[in-house]
């Protein structure tokens, strides 16, 4: 893993052992394929000129068969076993970038012209500013309020789309305190090359006095009980509704029935999809009434709403 690693010598300072890794990654297939290059490129130039038209190098000596097996199969067996090797440890790798830990802290993103708007499970907000613990792993749910956006974290060597009416994520865990770059890396219109800001990894404890400090006493879930009431959820999915509607509370990180069929993962894009495109998973069993949200319910909202949903113990009809 990562973590035995030591810094590369060249580039940019990694901040997690993941960035460590994928430099050593880089550096290695750099090192590879020159240990091929040069070689190769050195033997046509010497066998170009030993052979040309008018040289008068010996071509008598013919090549065995045997040993044209051999020198045949080892000059594709040889580079074939090392790129599987390559492809091996960079598979490893993408499946750690894929998986964010459980437990690690969510955190909210939404891109938007031309600006990164962050929000903390405590409602904590910012803009193009994220602050983030050191040590702890740290999970970025992110969308689009408009078109397509990447959002680039060029010292943790990850990057991702960030894609409207749709979350993506991104994980990390920095291991050293700082301030780091953040950047935009999807062209997204004028100010796409200002569409940028910084990474501050600061300590636990300057991290809970920075909570502390950035306003917001109301946390994300309780925001979201608050659009939930606006918006006349509980008329129908409430315990006294006399709609027939699914209970919400334990539906997180469960698999649905839909109507069509098919057993779906109930994840944030999940239960976006049932606020903004009911008609894509009808859940089985219920009359399909759930109403179209789109357009109504703002990407912030949003949020708010999913980690309400979330924060619904088992059973909960609010
Ligand atoms: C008119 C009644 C009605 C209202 C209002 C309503 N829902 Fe629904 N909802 C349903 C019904 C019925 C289903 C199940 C059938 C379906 O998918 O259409 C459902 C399904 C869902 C699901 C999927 C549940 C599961 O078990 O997979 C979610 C999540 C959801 N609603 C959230 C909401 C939220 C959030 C609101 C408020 C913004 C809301 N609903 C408003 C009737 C309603
Ligand atoms: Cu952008």
């Amino acid at each position: 893993m990562g973590a035995i690693l030591p810094t590369p010598p060249i580039g940019l300072t990694p901040l997690s052992a993941y960035a460590a890794e994928y430099d050593w990654l880089f550096f290695g297939m750099c090192l590879l394929s020159l240990c091929f290059m040069v070689p190769i490129a050195v033997a046509i130039v010497y066998f170009a000129v030993k052979y040309h038209k008018d040289s008068k190098a010996d071509r008598s000596e013919r090549i065995s068969r045997r040993s044209r097996l051999i020198l045949e199969s080892s000059w594709a067996g040889i580079p074939f076993l090392l790129t599987l090797g390559v492809f091996v440890w960079a598979g490893k790798m993408y499946v750690e970038w894929a998986t964010p830990p459980k437990g690690a802290l969510e955190i909210a993103v939404i891109g938007k012209q031309w600006m990164w708007k962050f929000q903390h499970p405590g409602g904590q907000r910012e803009i193009n500013t994220l602050h983030v613990p050191v040590g702890r792993p740290v999970k970025l749910v992110m969308t689009s309020q408009d078109v397509i956006h990447s959002l680039f974290l060029p010292a943790l060597r990850i990057k991702m789309d960030v894609i409207p009416g749709r979350y993506t994520h991104l994980w990390f865990t920095a291991t050293k305190t700082g301030t780091f770059r953040l950047e935009c890396a999807e062209y997204c219109g004028t100010d796409h090359s200002r569409m940028g800001g910084s990474l501050i990894v600061m300590t636990s404890a300057d991290y809970q006095s920075w909570l502390a400090h950035a306003g917001t006493a109301i946390s994300l879930a309780a925001a979201g009980a608050e659009v939930y009431r606006k918006n006349g959820c509980s008329g129908c999915h409430g315990a006294n509704s006399t709609v027939h509607a699914p209970t919400l509370g334990g539906l997180f990180g469960t698999m649905v029935r839909t109507a069509d069929g098919r057993e779906v993962l109930a994840d944030e894009g999940y239960i976006r999809d049932c606020i903004t495109l009911p008609d894509k998973n009808r859940v089985a069993g219920f009359p399909p009434i759930m109403p179209d949200f789109s357009g109504t319910i703002s990407e912030a909202d949003l949020i708010k709403l999913i980690a309400y949903i979330r924060s619904l113990p088992p059973g909960a009809r609010p």
